[in-house]
């Protein structure tokens, strides 16, 4: 049976144009005509304005609790002078242009309500999501000017006469830019995962509506082509097809997301309300269920949706405008709300070992719960939060493995009998926990983000997945003892780096044997037991090479003593 019903994007309410073609003026340089005035926390803008006789607004909707305001005027120092004794000015000021310094350098990002909440900038830390695919399943996606460093796939359509993957509806576009829009490149906005690779699959029409077989393709095609993630903001009645699909599509390892639907009322729409799809209820700025926002069973999160109806309260990315235009615009649906879930799943993805059971797992236990305590229909389990998502990880999986190799470097010291020499042991704990786990509390740090805070705040043997492409990564050569026995010959017999040795030893070993029992590492091309039982003969290689080097020092420094 073919069953035809309309799917459709789920956008709601009109787009806001974001204008922002005044020239920048040079770093440290007065803005002209605007004076910024620091008033008293909790003055009322009546107040402000009646002290101080100036036509005083609020700097944005966010800065009214700490009574931040701005007005023009022609002539800025003599306005300041007037008021600057004023009680209840605290600092009135020109307005300074700030140059690029900080991170990130995008010049919308300050009004990204949106990213702040779901704690983007833990998840750039985190390696922004490098090394995940995620599927757009919607309108298309077209390279506009802030998609520019982003990684876009060629893409696919399956929608009847409209071959190219291109967006010409904007909504797809819009979709991407949330996901992965290039941060920190100094134009426009910043996504949730701007590190990973976005594959575009056109399955709704230039007007944005669908049908099932082309959307249950789409599906199909995006796990044919290597998605992790699959993002769709779109929705229906149920569909077997799509039902089908996603079925495989989750029995292949790939995690799906979807959007609820934007009736306001009960009842999630389809595929968001298939088992085991991600479904995304849709919060406002003021992280309360959105007005348009489907509810009920199937909604497994909430993600910002936006408020178009608040000023600045809409979700803000770039996107297709007019025939070959683009513009940065403000969308609010829980279309928009589910591209934030898929974003954040793809910067989990690498750190869970792209496991989608993890993913998902951690992306539940850092929601925020909002409304009635604990799980409930609106909210789900709450509303996104990656970087507590990523805290749960760390302290979930990564973390478990931080201890076992701390622990299994004590008593491998133990064994070799190192505990003459105390200093060595806890040497070895250290480096054998920090190699088995990674220092996964790292991302939680404010850091600017950088290649190393994303290397050792992972397990040594996800270096490679961090460095190699994916198929050099996964290579049996690179998951076995190799390092490990050629440090252990190297360096393994010196005293300063002995017990550093043994420590890798025993946090590589470890994580391996870790690996061999729960198949959390996937060894191209010895898929399923070959593979753990490769990674659990190369782990007890690793711990004897520990042991050994710890019996050699202990020899060494029985000789010393004799001598
Ligand atoms: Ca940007
Ligand atoms: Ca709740």
């Amino acid at each position: 049976m073919r069953t035809l019903l309309p799917l459709t994007a789920l956008l709601s309410g009109c787009a806001m144009s974001v204008s922002s073609s005044a020239p920048d003026p040079a770093p440290g340089a007065a803005v002209a005509g605007t004076l910024v005035v620091d008033l008293i926390d909790g003055t009322s803008l009546e107040a402000a304005r009646g002290a101080t006789g100036l036509a005083l607004e609020w700097v944005h909707p966010l800065s009214e609790d700490e009574a931040l305001a701005l007005v023009q005027v022609p002539d800025l120092a003599a306005a300041a002078a007037a008021i600057v004794e004023n009680p209840l000015v605290e600092v009135a000021e020109p307005s300074v242009a700030v140059s690029a310094l900080g991170y990130p350098d995008d010049p919308l990002w300050p009004q990204q309500w949106n990213m702040r909440v779901v704690g983007a900038a833990s998840g750039w830390r985190a390696g922004a999501g490098a090394g995940a695919i995620v599927a757009v399943i919607d309108t298309g996606v077209s390279p506009v000017p802030d998609l520019a460093s982003t990684k876009l796939l060629p893409g696919v359509s399956t929608v009847p006469g409209e071959p190219s993957a291109e967006d010409v509806n904007g909504h797809g576009t819009h979709v991407a830019g949330t996901i992965a829009q290039s941060t920190d490149n100094g134009v426009g906005v910043v996504g949730v995962a701007p590190a990973a690779t976005v594959l575009p699959v056109k399955a709704l029409s230039a007007q944005g509506g669908g049908r099932s077989e082309w959307i249950a393709t789409a599906i199909d095609e995006a796990v044919d082509q290597g998605a992790h993630i699959i993002n769709m903001s779109l929705g229906g009645g149920y569909s077997g097809v799509i039902a089908n699909a996603v079925a495989k599509a989750q029995s292949a390892g790939v995690l799906v997301v979807a959007a609820a639907g934007n009736t306001g009322r009960e009842g999630v729409s389809y595929p968001a309300a298939l088992p085991g799809v991600i479904g995304v209820s849709a919060v406002g700025p003021d992280d309360a269920l959105a007005h348009y926002s489907s509810w009920g069973d199937g909604v497994v999160l909430s993600a910002p949706g936006g408020d178009t109806r608040i000023a600045g309260g809409g979700i803000l990315q770039d996107t297709v405008q007019g025939r070959e235009g683009h513009a940065f615009l403000e969308f609010q649906g829980t279309s928009m709300a589910a591209p934030h879930v898929a974003g954040a799943a793809a910067v989990l993805w690498q750190p869970a070992g792209g496991d989608p059971t993890a993913v998902a797992d951690a992306l539940v236990a850092g929601a925020r719960d909002l409304g009635p305590s604990g799980f409930d229909p609106r909210y789900g389990h709450g509303r996104l939060d990656l970087a507590a998502s990523l805290r749960a990880l760390g302290t979930g999986h990564n973390g478990r493995l931080f201890l076992a190799g701390g622990l299994v470097a004590l008593l491998l010291a133990g064994l070799g009998g190192a505990g003459r020499r105390g200093r060595g042991a806890a040497v070895m704990a250290v480096t054998g926990a920090a190699c088995a786990g990674g220092l996964f509390f790292l991302p939680q740090l404010p850091l600017a983000p950088s290649r190393w805070t994303v290397l050792l705040s992972r397990p040594l043997l996800q270096w490679p997945a961090t460095l190699l492409p994916e198929a050099l990564a996964s290579n049996p050569v690179v998951l076995s003892a190799l390092v490990p026995v050629a440090i252990t010959f190297l360096l393994g017999p010196t005293r300063t780096l002995g017990p550093v040795v043994a420590g890798v030893c025993a946090g590589v070993g470890t994580h391996m044997a870790w690996a061999a029992v729960t198949g959390g590492l996937e060894v191209w091309p010895l898929h399923g037991w070959p593979g753990q039982a490769w990674l659990g003969v190369n782990g007890a290689a690793a711990l004897l090479c520990a042991v050994a080097t710890v019996g050699v020092g202990r020899m060494r420094d029985r000789d010393e003593a004799s001598t």
